[in-house]
């Protein structure tokens, strides 16, 4: 998705050379050497390399970044000149808004959460003009912006040296620079890791029993970007939870959240009373309380553990993990047969990727948006078993560049027929699990196909990682 370089262009990589691989490529043997030397030469290799192109820039249309909130409009420059100005308007908040400049007759949809747009006003006269939300009584709350269109305005290079936010009127070499930028900071160091797997402890009474404590923390989501994150055990996601079938599971939740909570036990085979639906299966848990959830575990699951009170916002903004049940690598293997080029027959890694598109979280893999997604690393030959699980409120076309993949079970019941796909529909609530065995070495891209979901006019972001794939 970012290999479609010109090869006119005089000192760009060609397309199989593309910055996404020769960099990346760098930026990871860097880390993989922990050589902190390797990755500042690279930095400055590229910076270079921007600013030579920046020397001979010429105007292009305006870009403006608009970020809405509750309750504010955020954009990353108000003077521009007179001409073609492109809006590109992402919804930051928790509730939806839009963005209507009524002087242009211009209004986009209604934006969910997380959602982003892009609208062109095109040959904009000089002027003042009154950008707000238009949904009742949010520009009185604060949602309102004028912007300035002037022969006057500064033009991009100097808005960029005074610091005028540097998205606001980029050139393609500055956006070139910008994308790089993000892109060598890949991956980028982050607090706070999900996804651990929690060893059960053994009761007396021979059930395997998981303690959890939901609170809400500070979490990185992006370096830099600390958001209040709903966890299980500090975590987002939750920790894995883990159990053979037939195991006696016992999970004691903890609620130090301020509110009430539930725990839904999605997709795996439980007694109605543990199924965690409040006020119906059970009181709610109030804050300071616990709830003690029992079940053995009759069939093999690829389930989910998530808040089922008030859960449009304790889901989003972190409350779920994965609870697998049963061997899946052997499962997984078993329903592959030998479709898969897989040198011994064996899943080499077993991993769980948690979708999320909203609540405070917003756009992540794993509750971390790119360059602090986590990058994987295997050989040709071997393979992995990818669990995706969507616990947004939209639909992920989760896209692996190579190799395709085995799609082997949906929502933990194993296919009859295994099928091939190089992008998979991944919708809130379900569960697919996919065999990937590469059978070319690089680093492969791992992104949401929805394009909004995954880059930006500043660079990649939000639901992208990488596969980067070394020779047997
Ligand atoms: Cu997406």
């Amino acid at each position: 998705m970012v290999a479609e370089l010109s090869p006119e262009q005089p000192n760009m990589p060609t397309k199989d050379e593309s910055f996404w691989t020769r960099g990346i490529t760098a930026m990871m043997l860097a880390a993989v050497a922990m050589s902190t030397v390797v990755l500042g030469a690279v930095a400055i290799v590229a910076m270079t390399r921007s600013d030579s192109a920046i020397t001979s820039s010429k105007e292009l249309p305006t870009t403006i970044s608009v970020e809405l909130s509750e309750f504010k409009i955020l954009m990353s420059a108000t003077t521009v000149k007179p001409g073609d100005v492109t809006f590109q308007v992402t919804n930051k908040g928790n509730v939806a808004h839009n963005f209507a400049i009524a002087k242009l007759k211009l209004r986009t949809e209604m934006l969910n959460p997380g959602q982003l747009v892009t609208i062109v006003a095109s040959d904009v006269a000089a002027g003042s003009y009154e950008i707000v939300c238009d949904v009742s009584g949010h520009p009185e709350a604060g949602m309102k912006a004028t912007l300035t269109v002037s022969p006057d305005a500064p033009n991009a290079d100097q808005a960029m040296m005074a610091g005028d936010g540097g998205a606001s009127a980029m050139t393609w070499q500055q956006m070139d620079a910008k994308m790089t930028e993000v892109a060598l900071k890949f991956p980028a160091k982050t607090t706070g890791t999900g996804n651990i797997e929690l060893a059960p402890i053994l009761s007396d009474d021979g059930y395997k029993v998981f303690n959890i404590t939901a609170s809400i923390i500070k979490w990185e989501v992006e370096p830099g970007k600390f958001v209040e994150g709903w966890a299980y055990n500090g975590q987002i996601p939750g920790p894995i939870l883990r159990a053979n079938v037939g195991d006696k599971v016992r999970i004691v939740l903890k609620n130090d959240l301020p509110e009430s909570t539930s725990l839904h036990l999605h997709g795996v085979r439980v007694p109605n009373a543990m199924d965690g639906v409040d006020p119906y299966t059970q009181k709610p848990i109030e804050p300071g309380q616990s709830f003690t959830y029992e079940f053995t575990a009759m069939e093999p699951a690829v389930g989910m553990y998530h808040s089922h009170h008030n859960a449009q916002v304790q889901v989003p903004n972190g409350l779920a993990g994965a609870l697998l049940i049963g061997d899946w690598k052997d499962l997984g293997m078993k329903v592959a047969g030998d479709r898969l080029a897989d040198m011994d027959g064996k899943v080499d890694q077993e991993v769980v990727m948690v979708l999320n598109d909203s609540g405070t979280l917003g756009l992540s893999i794993n509750g971390k948006s790119f360059p602090a997604t986590m990058p994987y690393t295997m050989k040709v030959g071997e393979t992995m078993l990818v669990h995706y699980y969507n616990e947004g409120s939209m639909t992920h076309p989760m896209h692996l560049h190579q190799p395709a993949g085995l799609v082997v079970a949906h929502d933990g019941a194993p296919l009859e027929y295994p099928f091939w796909a190089d992008t998979l529909n991944v919708a809130p609530g379900e569960r697919w699990t996919v065999a990937y065995t590469p059978k070319d070495a690089g680093v492969w891209a791992w992104h949401c196909h929805i394009l909004t979901h995954a880059e930006t006019p500043t660079g990649m972001r939000y639901m992208v990682t990488a596969v980067i794939v070394a020779d047997e």
